[in-house]
């Protein structure tokens, strides 16, 4: 007989984790409709198909990461015998920008063939609720129309903040423009010093512009404290310069066209300014719900966000949301696109599994690399007790840094773990190269109950600095030294 509804189900936003829900509800039979629509930044930055993940977020921070890292292993490479001539090497930022908006813009074309292939129905249109079941959109500034739908999956993610000063939007970018950004960005102030902050300042220090971070509290909130302070020593002693307890208060277009930032020390109360080329502004981003109608459904918000249950349903049963829109959980693509999959199955394929969001492991892709999975140290102390856990720890060698004579004194890797038994693992953190690639693993094994015991009767791959997790002997109770003796 004639369905109800137009469509089983309507997405709203192609990003990582409406296109991972939409694809897999196809798989299932469903017939899915998806809407997808980027407004453009305040500075004329607009992008294809595909969400932050693709166009202005993972992927080109990674490869701006990249090019940053390539920049040293030039230098190295000297050591190592070489013959490059390593005086004033210089990258060329446009051409790297072709490069990384020509790599974008294959991703968009594979999935638009992708949605096509699969049958999913892509329109390039924001969509909004005129009741729990009915969307409303317009193409291309057309006529408005209409869809209904059984269920719909809110996935519209975030973007990033502007501060509510004066300038902040007409001279200020964001992360939303830096990938595709046509001028280089010459002397810049990062203002926020959390996970994009400051891969962004890394970035652009390692590519030889001079980089300042602007941190209001802390650097990189809500991660060990430790391993954040180390990070930001490896920071600085690569020339990024900090702006502590500082906020900004105004920026202003000077005559020669630079920008005048003022600023006042929250601690000192001292108002202060400086002259930057570009001000890029990392300070958190906020979900996307202002357009969706909310109301209208009855969709209950948290801040900026959608409250949703262990099934990611939102208040109304029939409505979903999953990804950065969600309340309370990790912004990171890999969570977004798997609660996008796992809700399509339970929606479409009679799944009953449900995301689990613990100890989902992050990297923070600065020069060297900060991953970690599982409890910082201080959420063990809090959860467990100071008295009943163990933190393992050392500083290491890698041993490609030896012949470059490269800085170690922030390679160092830590394991928290309950104090008794076979001492259960409870948190990874690991300082040094590639340490996305080194946890990926680790992080499967604290998800199968990784305990220290296991950890050290594991041979390790030698010589690789992943294999220091196996060699671990030093406890932080035991008050011994952690540096390595050679
Ligand atoms: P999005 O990918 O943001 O997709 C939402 C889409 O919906 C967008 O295209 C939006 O324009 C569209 N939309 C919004 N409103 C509507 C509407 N009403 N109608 C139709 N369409 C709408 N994560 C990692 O895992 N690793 C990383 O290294 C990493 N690096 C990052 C670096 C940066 C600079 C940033 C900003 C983020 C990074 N992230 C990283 C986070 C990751 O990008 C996000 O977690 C992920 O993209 C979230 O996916 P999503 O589908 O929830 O939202
Ligand atoms: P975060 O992690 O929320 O960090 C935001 C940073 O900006 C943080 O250091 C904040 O300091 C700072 N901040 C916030 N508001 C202001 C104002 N008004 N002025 C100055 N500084 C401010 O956001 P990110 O964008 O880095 O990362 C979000 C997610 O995207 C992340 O989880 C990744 O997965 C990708 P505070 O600590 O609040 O004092």
């Amino acid at each position: 007989g004639k369905a109800k509804y137009d469509y089983d189900l309507v997405v709203l936003g192609g990003g990582s984790a409406g296109l991972a829900c939409g694809k897999e509800a196809v798989d299932s039979g469903a017939r899915v409709l998806c809407f997808d629509y980027v407004k453009s930044t305040p500075a004329g930055t607009k992008w294809g198909l595909g969400g932050t993940c693709v166009n202005v977020g993972c992927i080109p921070k990674k490869l701006m990461h990249q090019a940053s890292l390539l920049g040293e292993a030039v230098h190295e490479a000297v050591a190592y015998g070489w013959n490059v001539n390593d005086q004033n090497i210089k990258p060329d930022w446009k051409k790297l920008v072709n490069s990384v908006q020509s790599h974008i813009k294959s991703v968009n074309w594979v999935t638009r063939v992708d949605l096509r292939d699969k049958k999913v129905e892509y329109v390039n249109s924001m969509g909004a609720f005129v009741d729990p079941h009915t969307i409303e959109y317009s193409v291309k500034g057309g006529p408005k129309q209409r869809v209904s739908s059984e269920y719909v999956v809110v996935a519209v993610g975030g973007r990033p903040r502007y501060p509510p000063i004066l300038g902040a939007t007409e001279f200020g970018i964001t992360s939303d423009d830096i990938f595709s950004y046509d001028k280089e960005p010459g002397r810049t102030l990062v203002v926020g010093a959390g996970y994009v902050g400051l891969e962004s300042a890394c970035f652009l220090k390692g590519l030889g512009y001079d980089t300042t971070v602007m941190v209001r509290s802390i650097v990189l909130r809500g991660f060990d404290r430790q391993m954040s302070e180390l990070l930001e020593a490896m920071m600085s002693e690569r020339g990024v310069k900090f702006l502590h307890t500082t906020i900004p208060s105004l920026v202003e277009r000077q005559g020669d066209g630079r920008l005048l930032v003022k600023y006042r020390n929250t601690t000192t109360k001292k108002e202060d300014s400086d002259t930057f080329d570009t001000v890029l502004w990392a300070i958190g981003r906020k979900g996307l719900i202002e357009d969706l109608n909310l109301p209208a459904a009855g969709v209950q918000t948290k801040n900026d966000k959608i409250v949703v249950d262990a099934t990611e349903a939102t208040n109304v049963p029939h409505i979903f949301a999953v990804g950065d829109i969600i309340y309370g959980r990790p912004e990171l693509s890999p969570v977004a696109i798997l609660s996008g999959r796992l809700l399509a199955r339970r929606l479409f394929a009679g799944s009953k599994q449900l995301m689990d969001y613990a100890d989902v492991a992050t990297t923070v892709f600065t020069p060297l690399e900060y991953s970690c999975v599982g409890m910082s140290e201080e959420m063990a102390i809090q959860t467990h007790g100071q008295d009943n856990i163990e933190v393992f720890h050392g500083y290491y060698k890698p041993t490609e840094f030896f012949i470059p004579q490269k800085s170690v004194r922030h390679c160092y890797l830590k394991a928290v773990a309950e104090i008794t038994g076979d001492q259960k693992i409870l948190g990874l953190h690991y300082i040094g190269p590639v340490a996305g690639e080194v946890i990926q693993g680790f992080a499967a094994a604290l998800k199968s109950g990784l305990t220290v015991k296991t950890l050290l009767n594991t041979v390790g791959i030698h010589p690789t600095t992943a294999e220091e997790f196996t060699r671990l002997s030093i406890t932080k109770r035991s008050g011994r030294d952690p540096k390595p003796s050679s």
